[in-house]
């Protein structure tokens, strides 16, 4: 008798075990989003009024000492997607031009492909940037394959590359959407002076692309939401330059046109809560807020997100420097995890982070384990203790960042040692960089190289640097010198 119950215990325990629904995933990432650039995180609401990361961030998990594993686009979405460092890749510096191919390939098992493979579906809609097809293409015409459909996302609405790329056009699964012939007429010009395509379809306008894209992610959430858990990859075009907000929002800020597009970022994060409340989501639906890089500073005077900056508006924190660089303006980023049935209100975490981090975190947060660095995701490590426990320390031992022009730097606790080695293709520019030093406890803002009061710590950073590239996984790196 006993023996029956016992076994009957434990049948009702499996069954409500396999009926727990996996939580669902939007992952938001901002496109040059400045770590200082919402209240919460130290902005002034006489610049910018964001009340809804605001609310992510009383209501979740904030990360004080979050990076994007490099200060420019492709790279941080590679590693992102992949757990892999992008310089492992033909990608050495710089990011995915125009017409160049993907950058995944289709045996890469990305956070999609994980995820597709325990039951979830998923879609990555907004900014795209790591190309389509096989090879360099002409242009997107005809079936544009293999794109993200194939490697993990069973929808894909996309900006090609970005907010005012010459293609011009959005991307919807593999076509171009809603094309009506293969007539080509190029016109105008982008932002960067060069002619759109000019293909025969509907041309993108930049201050309508953020509730275009945010629209078509909240549909297919409202869509899937009854069948499946979800994972919703959506990348934000804003506040990436031209500074072009909204009507909605145009004027509403305190800063300009660069305060305005910020709101606009705000605004489609509170379009996606809403969904979620609406729904019955929002408690069980891990919510992720962060950006590729930070917030991008132009020289030029008349650039709205310099004219931001000089009336006082600065939205990278006290941080040196801005996108592009080596420097903390270039990396630190604002990093949000919402998910109110399993992580407390208003917590603070100062844990070492990482966007590459994202994988192994998701993996163990659905499916309770983190692949083998040889399968998947070998530089990622998951920090999903900490979503449990603000004070645990994660588990990345150091991390490594890379600027546009392929320059690399590692961290590790106090002390970021930034390399002199330069990727081939970029030496004609580059001849050497310089060795820099910095202690980030005491000088955050990187202000002074303090390498030769401390020449053992750079030679020992840069000996784990090169290992790290050496070796085909930094977390098979780290277990190897734990043993
Ligand atoms: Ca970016």
């Amino acid at each position: 008798m006993h023996f029956l119950q016992n076994l009957l215990i434990l049948l009702f325990c499996f069954t409500a075990l396999a009926e727990e629904k996996k939580p669902n995933i939007v992952l938001f990432m901002a496109d040059d989003f400045g770590c200082a650039s919402i209240n919460a995180h130290g902005a002034s609401e006489s610049f910018v009024k964001t009340p809804h990361l605001n609310s992510l961030v009383q209501e979740g998990m904030n990360f004080i000492n979050a990076f994007a594993s490099a200060s420019v686009c492709t790279p941080t979405r590679y590693t992102m997607l992949t757990g892999q460092y992008s310089w492992r890749t033909k990608l050495k510096s710089g990011v995915v031009n125009t017409c160049d191919p993907l950058l995944i390939s289709r045996e890469t098992v990305t956070i999609g492909k994980y995820l597709q493979d325990i039951g979830y579906r998923t879609a990555a809609v907004g900014k795209w940037h790591l190309g389509y097809k096989e090879s360099k293409f002409e242009n997107l015409l005809g079936k544009i394959s293999p794109g993200p459909n194939d490697i993990g996302f069973n929808y894909h609405f996309g900006v090609p590359n970005n907010l005012d790329d010459v293609h011009k056009v959005y991307i919807e699964n593999d076509r171009i959407f809603e094309l009506k012939s293969d007539k080509i007429q190029s016109y105008g010009e982008s932002f960067y002076r060069k002619p759109y395509f000019g293909y025969d379809a509907t041309q993108r306008k930049c201050d309508e692309v953020m509730d275009f894209t945010t629209q078509k992610a909240i549909n297919w959430i409202a869509d899937e939401s009854q069948k499946q858990p979800f994972f919703m990859y959506y990348a934000a075009a804003a506040v990436h330059h031209p500074i072009t907000p909204s009507s909605r929002m145009k004027g509403k800020s305190g800063a300009g046109l660069y305060g305005d597009f910020i709101q606009d970022v705000d605004y489609s994060v509170g379009q996606f809560i809403k969904a979620l409340k609406d729904k019955g989501l929002y408690e069980n639906t891990i919510f992720i807020f962060t950006s590729d890089n930070g917030g991008d500073l132009p020289v030029k005077a008349e650039t709205p997100e310099r004219q931001a900056y000089d009336k006082g508006f600065k939205f990278n924190g006290k941080f040196r420097a801005d996108k592009h660089t080596i420097f903390e303006g270039g990396l630190k980023v604002p990093f949000i995890v919402n998910w109110p049935k399993q992580v407390n209100a208003g917590l603070q975490t100062a844990s070492l982070v990482s966007t590459a981090d994202i994988f192994s975190t998701l993996a163990e947060a659905t499916n309770g384990t983190v692949p083998s660095p040889e399968i998947a995701a070998p530089d990622s490590f998951s920090f999903y203790a900490v979503l449990k426990n603000p004070q645990h320390k994660a588990g990345r031992p150091f991390l490594i960042n890379r600027d546009a022009k392929g320059i690399q730097a590692i961290r590790q606790g106090k002390w970021k040692y930034v390399d002199d080695y330069v990727p081939a293709a970029n030496r004609r520019k580059v001849s050497q960089n310089k060795k820099m030093l910095f202690d980030l406890e005491k000088d955050p803002s990187e202000t002074s190289n303090c390498i030769k009061a401390f020449p053992e710590v750079a030679s020992e950073l840069q000996k784990l640097l090169i290992q790290a590239r050496q070796n085909s996984s930094t977390r098979k790196l780290h277990a190897g010198s734990l043993q």
